[in-house]
Order: structure tokens, then C-alpha cells, then sequence
């Protein structure tokens, strides 16, 4: 039976991974760090009693920033495979905790790769790093693929560049079995909240159930190649299988305004929203609503800028270019934008009709 270890485990990759290489007959290894309140409900279907025989899915105190504590639960799980998804992911909040997330993001993939040399497994583990499309930052080229320069624009970004340039390091100094998957924007029913499209779907299932007035948003110009976090979790495996360490772009080729996805979301819900104005004046409004459950009046303001959702340093424009992937590693993804936001919506929608909540309060990212 092959071993995987994932850092990121309740994550939103890290779930979606675990469950893939559980059906795959792996024995997984999670590690999660410790918090105050349970913070395992993406993985809780998961969950299997360690007191019972045979079990394959097992859960480890860990955090990136604590060297002996990798090097312990590497020696101990001796994984075939480490995905390394653990990351404080939030790129405006990077701005806030930059020296964190430099240590985390950056350091934390150091302390993986030096675990395995110190250990004497270079040559028995293969390493996943989670590395990402904000390498590219301000625009060099369109759209971006494996060669494209990178410019990064945020201390998260900075941080993964870092994590980027150790795990190409490691492999060619001491032939690592090392990969970066750069992947793009992917998204989910079990995407963080505060990321952008989740946070819309949200807001689009609270406003239609009437338990929020309206939804604040940062930089509605910025466009994203938004792909489903299933499809793109299927990508970290194949990289793993190769006879050949490589790194790859991971991306759909197409691009989208986060203003259309609004649009797109409120229209799963049955209302037709149009915008008016410009920058921080931008409003969106109710067109109609075809849904005679929900009970929205044409002219209702349902979508308002708030300059704090803007980043000091914005990305602009990311689309990727997958050929490499599809063309080594066969890869395909099933799912497309209209597939996603679909199922996101209505994730939200039945999640609010079952909590019993009448009134939500704004997120914060
Ligand atoms: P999430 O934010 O959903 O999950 C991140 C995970 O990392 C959580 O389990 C979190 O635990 C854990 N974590 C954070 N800091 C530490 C730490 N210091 N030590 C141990 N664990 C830690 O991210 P995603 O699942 O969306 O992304 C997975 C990885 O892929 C991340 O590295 C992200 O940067 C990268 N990525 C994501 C993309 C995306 O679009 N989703 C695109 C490209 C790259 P806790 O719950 O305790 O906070
Ligand atoms: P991103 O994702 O920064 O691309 O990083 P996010 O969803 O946070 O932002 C996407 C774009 O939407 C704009 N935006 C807003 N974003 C948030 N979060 N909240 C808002 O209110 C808002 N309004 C507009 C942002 O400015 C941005 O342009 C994600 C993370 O998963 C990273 O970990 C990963 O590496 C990259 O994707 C690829």
C-alpha cells in the first residue's frame, strides 16, 4: 500500500485530495494543526476511529513553522508521496502578516525538503509542492505557462517564489523526486470563505434567502482562470507519476471578470444583476428576479465596492496555458465555470435553509 502524508489536510485541496488517493487505496496521513475550536469539517466524512484495525486515513498535530515536529512525522509515516499544501493562503492577508507567511509559505517547503535529507529519503519520497499562478504577478506574457517570467505582487506571492526556486533546487541538487503543480485559481462548495468566489456565492444565497442587504466588494475589474478544485487535485497525483520530476501549469485557458462571475452567480439564483458607475461609485442593481421564492424588488442595490477589499499591489490578469499538462500527463479537466458556480450556489442556498440563521454578518477578505 503507497503512503502519502498531506500537509493542508482539512484545507480545501487537502480534502479533496485526501478522499481522491483514499479511493485510490492510499494510506493517507494528514497533518492539521491545532486551534481552539474543531477545524476538521471538510474532512469529517473522512474521519475513521484509530482504535479500529486497518485504518488508512490518520491525522497528525503539525504546523510548517516547526522543524522537529515535520522531521518526527516524516520519520515516522516514511510517505511515499508528500503533498505539501499547507500554506497561509490568503493573499491580501499576506499584506497583514507578511513575516508569517514568508515563514509558513516560504520556509515551511524548506523545512519539508531538508526533513528528507536528513532522514535519508531523497530517493524514496516524491515531493508535490503547491505552488501557484500568482508567480506571475504583473502581466510579462499571455497567458502564462511554465516559461513565463514571473513578478510577483503580493508577500504571499514573494513567499511562494521562494518555495518555488528551493523545490527546483532541491531537485537538481540532490535529484529530489520534487514538483511545483502551478496551479491557477480553483475553487469549490469548500472554498474558504473569504476568497472571492465563495464569498459571492455566499453572499448571492443569503441575499436571495433575505438574510443579508448586500454584498462588498474590492477590485471588480480583475479577471481569474477559475478551474474546480476536484479537477485540479486529480492534476497534483498525475504530477506524482511521472517517470520524471517536472513542474506544470495547471489552468482551464479561460479568463473571467470577478464582475461576471457576480453576474453569473446572482443568475443561478434567478436575478438579473446590472451594474452602474465606476471604481469605489460601482453599484450593482436587480434587474429582475425569476425566482418567486426569493423576494427581490427590480432596483435593489445588491453589490457595492469597498476600498478595503483593494490590495496594495493587485494581480490583474491570470490565464493559463495548459498544454504541457494535457499533453504529459493527459490531463483534462471535467468541470467547467458554469458547472462550478452552479454547484457552489446551490451549495450555499441548502446550507442556509438547513442552519436556521436569519442574519449574516459581513466577511472580512
Ligand atoms: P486553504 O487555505 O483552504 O488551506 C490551507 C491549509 O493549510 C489549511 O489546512 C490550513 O490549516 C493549513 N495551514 C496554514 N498554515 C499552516 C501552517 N503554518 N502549518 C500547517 N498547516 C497550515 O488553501 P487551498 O486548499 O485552497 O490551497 C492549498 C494550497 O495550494 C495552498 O498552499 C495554496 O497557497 C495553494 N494554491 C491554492 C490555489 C487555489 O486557488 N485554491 C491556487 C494555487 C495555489 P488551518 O485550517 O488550520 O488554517
Ligand atoms: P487570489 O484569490 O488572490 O487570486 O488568490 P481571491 O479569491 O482572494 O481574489 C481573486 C480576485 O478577486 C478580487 N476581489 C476580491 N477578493 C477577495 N478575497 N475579497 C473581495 O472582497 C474581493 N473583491 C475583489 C481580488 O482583488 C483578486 O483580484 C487565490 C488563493 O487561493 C491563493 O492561495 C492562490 O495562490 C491563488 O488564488 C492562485
Amino acid at each position: 500500500m503507497k503512503i502519502a502524508l498531506i500537509t493542508g489536510v482539512n484545507g480545501q485541496d487537502g480534502a479533496y485530495l485526501a478522499e481522491l488517493l483514499l479511493e485510490k487505496g492510499y494510506m493517507v496521513h494528514g497533518i492539521k494543526r491545532r486551534s481552539s475550536l474543531i477545524n476538521t469539517d471538510r474532512i469529517d466524512h473522512l474521519y475513521q476511529d484509530p482504535h479500529d484495525k486497518n485504518v488508512r486515513f490518520k491525522l497528525h498535530y503539525g504546523d510548517l513553522t516547526d522543524s522537529t515536529n515535520l522531521i518526527r512525522i516524516i520519520a515516522e509515516t516514511q510517505p511515499d508521496e508528500i503533498y505539501n499544501l499547507a500554506a497561509m493562503s490568503h493573499v491580501k492577508v499576506s499584506f497583514d502578516t507578511p513575516e508569517y507567511t514568508a515563514n509558513a509559505d516560504g520556509i515551511g517547503t524548506l523545512r519539508i525538503l531538508e526533513a528528507l535529507r536528513i532522514l535519508g529519503l531523497t530517493k524514496k519520497t516524491k515531493i508535490y509542492h503547491a505552488s501557484t499562478s500568482e508567480l506571475y504577478g504583473l502581466v510579462q506574457e499571455i497567458p502564462q505557462r511554465e516559461t513565463t517570467p514571473f513578478y510577483p505582487r503580493s508577500p504571499y506571492a514573494v513567499a511562494k517564489l521562494y518555495a518555488y526556486w528551493i523545490v527546483v533546487n532541491y531537485r537538481e541538487a540532490y535529484g529530489m523526486y520534487a514538483c511545483n503543480g502551478i496551479l491557477f485559481n480553483h475553487e469549490s462548495p469548500l472554498r474558504g470563505e473569504t476568497f472571492v468566489t465563495r464569498k459571492i456565492t455566499r453572499a448571492v444565497a443569503a441575499i436571495a434567502l433575505g438574510m443579508q442587504d448586500k454584498l462588498y466588494l474590492g477590485n471588480m475589474d480583475a479577471k481569474r482562470d477559475w478551474g474546480h478544485a476536484k479537477d485540479y487535485v486529480r492534476a497534483m497525483w498525475m504530477i506524482l507519476q511521472q517517470e520524471k520530476p517536472e513542474d506544470f501549469v495547471i489552468a482551464t485557458g479561460i479568463t473571467t471578470s470577478v464582475r461576471d462571475f457576480v453576474k453569473m452567480a446572482f443568475a443561478e439564483a434567478g436575478i438579473e444583476v446590472a451594474f452602474k458607475g465606476e471604481g469605489v461609485n460601482e453599484r450593482g442593481y436587480v434587474v429582475s428576479c425569476s425566482n418567486s421564492e426569493f423576494m427581490l424588488e427590480p432596483g435593489k442595490e445588491v453589490v457595492s465596492v469597498d476600498a478595503a477589499y483593494f490590495r496594495p499591489t493587485e494581480v490583474d490578469l491570470l490565464i493559463g496555458d495548459p498544454s504541457k499538462a494535457k499533453q504529459k500527463l493527459g490531463w483534462e479537466p471535467e468541470y467547467d465555470l458554469a458547472a462550478m458556480v452552479k454547484e457552489m450556489v446551490a451549495a450555499d442556498i441548502i446550507t442556509f435553509r438547513k442552519s436556521g440563521i436569519t442574519q449574516m454578518e459581513h466577511l472580512i477578505g
